[in-house]
């Protein structure tokens, strides 16, 4: 019997377009012998859309784009939910969603309301590591180094700015790298080498979120591992972000491709197995399932841990699964790896007592 897999992408997020070239990349890998593939689309506008079975890879992301085909916008549920319909049935969903509604946790706690097995992190690893402060705060506990941080509430800022400022100024040294807090806006994020700058960084990442971390920047290289597995978590090679151009910023590493991915990255043995821990340790302390990308500052011999990222890009072209391909693992393996985690979890929770002997 052929797995039915609901495909979710789309989504009320400015990663939108980003869904859907990761859906049509995972069209593209996914075992058809193995799977029914079921794509179901979330507009921008956050309407629900089931598409018709895929019977064989999309050749665009328009192929993967349906209005609206019912008017009723709690037809999904009700798709899902209603027993009599064998079309209704899902063996696993695939979320590839990101942001608000996706990365968040909200989608996961549909999915464990529906009781669906799905790929990836639950609702609290998605939802601590959508926080930078929270996660930090988990890292901390776990005995994680990182690097020095401040963060405070716009609350807090409007009403005593003065302090706040001293606060960063206090704890750290310019230059100063100032974030929303919320993982999920890839915006907001600025460099402060006096406290001019860190002004103008807080009021700019005050526009994205209620909440804002402000972390010491240091000079060291950026080095990823990507984590895949549930009770068993396996940790692949590791791989390099280098800037290619002199001006280095949030745009030019995410947006023009300006940098380049060296995988495997040239550490020492040391440095790696320091790494590998900590990968695990961090996939450990929040519970997360499944997948995750871990990221870290490394200056000589000494590594700091940066963030996980509970839903990494994932095309064939991104640092995750390119991490794994270097491991031995290609991109349909990865696919098939992480739809039976998501089943193999599903089991173990049904397993669960819920009530009183
Ligand atoms: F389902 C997985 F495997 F957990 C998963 C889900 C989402 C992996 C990677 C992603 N990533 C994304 O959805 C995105 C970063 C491409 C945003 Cl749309």
């Amino acid at each position: 019997m052929k797995k039915r897999i609901g495909l979710l992408y789309g989504g009320k997020s400015a990663e939108h377009e980003v869904s859907l070239i990761t859906a049509t990349a995972v069209t593209k890998a996914i075992d058809f012998d193995k799977y029914e593939v079921i794509p179901i689309y979330i507009t921008l506008e956050g309407e629900w859309c089931r598409g018709p079975q895929l019977t064989k890879p999309a050749e665009s992301v328009d192929e993967l784009k349906f209005t609206k085909n019912v008017s009723n916008p709690n037809y999904i549920l009700e798709f899902i939910l209603d027993e009599n319909d064998k079309q209704a049935k899902f063996d696993v969903i695939f979320p590839l969603l990101h942001g608000t509604y996706g990365e968040d946790g909200t989608v996961q706690g549909l999915l464990e309301l529906l009781n669906l097995p799905y790929v990836g992190n639950g609702v609290l690893s998605s939802a601590a590591g959508m926080d930078k402060v929270i996660m930090k705060q988990l890292f901390s506990v776990a005995g994680l180094n990182q690097v020095p941080y401040v963060y405070f509430i716009r609350y807090e800022w409007d009403h005593q700015k003065e302090a706040m400022i001293s606060k960063c100024e206090e704890t750290l040294t310019y230059p100063m790298f100032v974030k929303p807090a919320n993982l999920g806006s890839s915006v907001g994020i600025s460099k402060a080498s006096n406290r001019e700058e860190l002004e103008k960084a807080i009021n700019i990442a005050f526009k994205y979120d209620r909440k804002v971390v402000v972390e010491q920047g240091i000079e060291a290289r950026e080095i990823e591992m990507a984590v895949l597995g549930n009770n068993e978590p396996k940790v692949s090679v590791a791989g390099e972000i280098k800037p290619t151009t002199e001006f280095y910023d949030y745009e030019s590493k995410y947006k023009d491709g300006s940098t380049k991915l060296i995988i495997p990255a040239d550490i020492s043995p040391q440095v790696e197995a320091k790494m590998k821990d900590m990968a695990i340790r961090a996939f450990k302390t929040l519970d997360c399932a499944g997948l995750v990308r871990t990221d870290f500052f490394v200056r000589g011999d000494e590594v700091f841990i940066n963030e996980v990222n509970t839903m990494p890009g994932f095309t064939p072209y991104s640092m995750y699964p390119l991490l794994w391909q270097k491991s031995g693992l290609s991109y349909p393996e990865l696919i098939d790896n992480l739809i039976e985690l998501a089943i193999e979890r599903h089991k173990e929770k049904q397993q669960l007592q819920f009530n009183k002997e």
